[in-house]
């Protein structure tokens, strides 16, 4: 106990470390030293502002949190980047990608990146970067800005939950505006318009503009940016953009972090639900009998469930 309490001590503190180790516990190496620093550092999280940035494949997303890196560090913040990448699982590439590409940080104490591999979570995903940035919270880090590739439903429902979207788009993918529409474009707060010094950057934002102006009215229209943050360009405006958004986001914020409490109670239910059934009432091979009765037609699912969960025992019943 004492060694876990001088452990979240640091962690509190700041101490670069300690976060780090704390990170790789909830990343799936021991649950129950991840449980107990999520307990104890819980009270000290919920300050920092969570931004996220979503968009397609190469966009510029690494390169313009770069620079919004640099951009909030010029303000005197400390900030943190939790960059969730769908392609470092399989290759580590990407991952050294990204270091390359926020290079100017890597010795900044006051920065943070802790870059994510999608599979391999104990639990989801969404659990893992929402534990990640409650770390990054405890420790200190503010704003925390959250990459995740506008595609996968993971990465969507991840962005989803962040205090303030902000979704990247390029000139010259005019169907990729047409493919980011189901569940993107409603959770943008603000779109960033990259690699602007590209042919068909009035065009992209004419059609943006003629598509938000579908929306219902009274809805508040998302603002449009433009960047070449490959030269760092008209990236200071941006973050001035996302700094008054998080200032005057109040009825929306607090909406935006109910359905993250709602939804990392219900995922964490969930998985805590599932380890018991396995450890108490289901073995993998009476789970594989049953999905094979229930696949040829002998037992129905519900009949299934119901004799699983009668075998699960709950405290206090
Ligand atoms: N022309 C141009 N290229 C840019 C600009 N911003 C970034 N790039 C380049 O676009 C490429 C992809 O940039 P990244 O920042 O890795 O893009 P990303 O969206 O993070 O990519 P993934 O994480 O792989 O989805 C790199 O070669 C960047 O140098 C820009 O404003 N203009
Ligand atoms: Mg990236």
């Amino acid at each position: 106990v004492a060694a876990s309490l001088t452990r979240v001590g640091r962690l509190l503190s700041g101490d670069v470390r300690a976060l780090a180790r704390a990170m790789s516990a909830v990343e799936g190496g021991s649950s129950s030293e991840a449980a107990e620093t999520l307990q104890a550092v819980y009270p000290r999280t919920g300050r920092a502002d969570v931004i996220g940035v979503t968009g397609a494949p190469g966009s510029g997303k690494s390169t313009l949190i770069g620079r919004l890196v640099a951009a909030f560090r010029g303000r005197g913040r400390r900030v943190g980047v939790v960059a969730v990448d769908p392609s470092s699982a399989f290759s580590g590439g990407a991952i050294l990608g990204d270091r390359v590409r926020m290079q100017e940080h890597a010795t900044d104490p006051d920065v943070f990146i802790r870059s994510m591999a999608t599979r391999g979570h104990l639990g989801g995903l969404a659990r893992a970067t929402s534990d990640v940035v409650d770390l990054l919270d405890a420790a200190g880090f503010d704003p925390i800005l959250v990459e995740t590739v506008g595609v996968g439903q993971d990465e969507v429902e991840i962005v989803r939950t962040a205090d303030a979207v902000a979704v990247v788009l390029v000139p010259g993918m005019g169907d990729d505006i047409q493919a980011l529409k189901a569940g993107i474009l409603e959770i943008a707060d603000l779109f960033v318009i990259n690699k602007a010094e590209r042919e068909g950057a009035d065009r992209l934002q004419a059609d943006l503009e003629a598509m938000l102006a579908l929306a219902p009215a009274g809805t508040s229209r998302p603002p449009i940016h433009r960047t070449v943050a490959a030269r760092g360009e008209v990236v200071e405006p941006l973050a001035d953009a996302l700094t008054a958004l998080l200032l005057s986001g109040g009825p929306r914020r607090a909406t935006r972090r109910r359905e993250r409490a709602r939804a990392r109670l219900l995922t964490l239910l969930g998985e805590r639900l599932l380890e018991r059934v396995g450890d108490e009432a289901l073995t993998a091979r009476a789970l594989d009998r049953l999905i094979d009765d229930i696949a040829e037609r002998r037992m129905d699912p519900y009949t299934a469930v119901q004799g699983i969960l009668e075998r699960v025992r709950v405290e206090g019943r």
